[in-house]
């Protein structure tokens, strides 16, 4: 039986081998079994650029760039989606890769079923600080100045970002750092589909509830530490595991 995954949240790091060996051990196990793999964002703890891929500076990925195109020419298709941490994965990396690079939000085709997918971050509606932050991120103009800084220079930015968010961070109330449940119903709505699959949040769990008269479903992938999390479908159903 053929089988789809999805994956999030593993802030690859090379300070932290044990996710590499993880992340080795799980393209293992799916490889002969899956039609599809789909990376919901954060897949490394911060992504300088695709140009390291050919430097360097990019030498410490290159198992896991080695990993997905193994899986890529073994059959198995896998789809990318940005998230907040590796929003500069981009052409390079697909190339390099065989993986697709997927919009924010899609709605794919599983085995029938349309499911929506994204990272997750846009759902968290009441941050507003981190929403003005993303869009400023997302600007071509913002990205094309940072990827003309050196590699080493983009990662002491990202590391002085990262040190004041996670201040900022700790004393926002956690409710603020979770999904708006108003956002989800609207993206569910807007895109007719009963199911939709996201990360970010790092809080895995199968959310049920009912939208508009109808059963729905939000599934919240784990961040990867100890263990692996994933979503795991077969044309019938899909398992979460965290
Ligand atoms: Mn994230």
């Amino acid at each position: 039986m053929k089988k789809t995954w999805f994956i999030s949240d593993l802030h690859l790091d090379p300070s932290r081998p044990g996710l590499f060996k993880l992340f080795e051990k799980f393209i293992h196990r799916i490889q002969a079994e899956a039609d599809a793999l789909y990376i919901l964002g954060d897949l490394f703890e911060f992504w300088v650029g695709d140009d390291i891929i050919d430097l360097p500076a990019g030498k410490p990925f290159l198992p896991i760039i080695n990993q997905l195109k193994e899986l890529s020419d073994s059959g198995v298709k896998i789809f990318f989606v940005q998230g907040n941490r590796d929003f500069l994965v981009q052409d390079r990396f697909m190339q390099a890769t065989g993986a697709t690079l997927l919009p924010d939000h899609s709605v794919v085709d599983l085995y029938g079923k349309r499911v929506l997918i994204m990272h997750g971050d846009t759902l968290c509606t009441d941050d507003r600080a981190y929403q003005v932050m993303r869009a400023l991120f997302r600007m071509k103009l913002i990205q094309t100045l940072y990827l003309m800084l050196s590699p080493q220079r983009r990662s002491k930015k990202a590391d002085s970002v990262r040190g004041k968010t996670q201040e900022i961070t700790k004393n926002k109330n956690t409710k603020i750092l979770d999904v708006n449940q108003q956002a989800v119903e609207k993206v569910m709505r807007e895109n007719d589909v009963s199911l939709l699959i996201h990360g970010h949040t790092h809080r895995p769990a199968v959310h049920q509830f009912d939208l508009d008269g109808k059963p729905v479903k939000r599934m919240v992938l784990g961040d990867w530490g100890e263990k692996d999390s994933f979503v795991e479908c077969g044309p019938e159903a899909c398992e979460l595991h965290f």
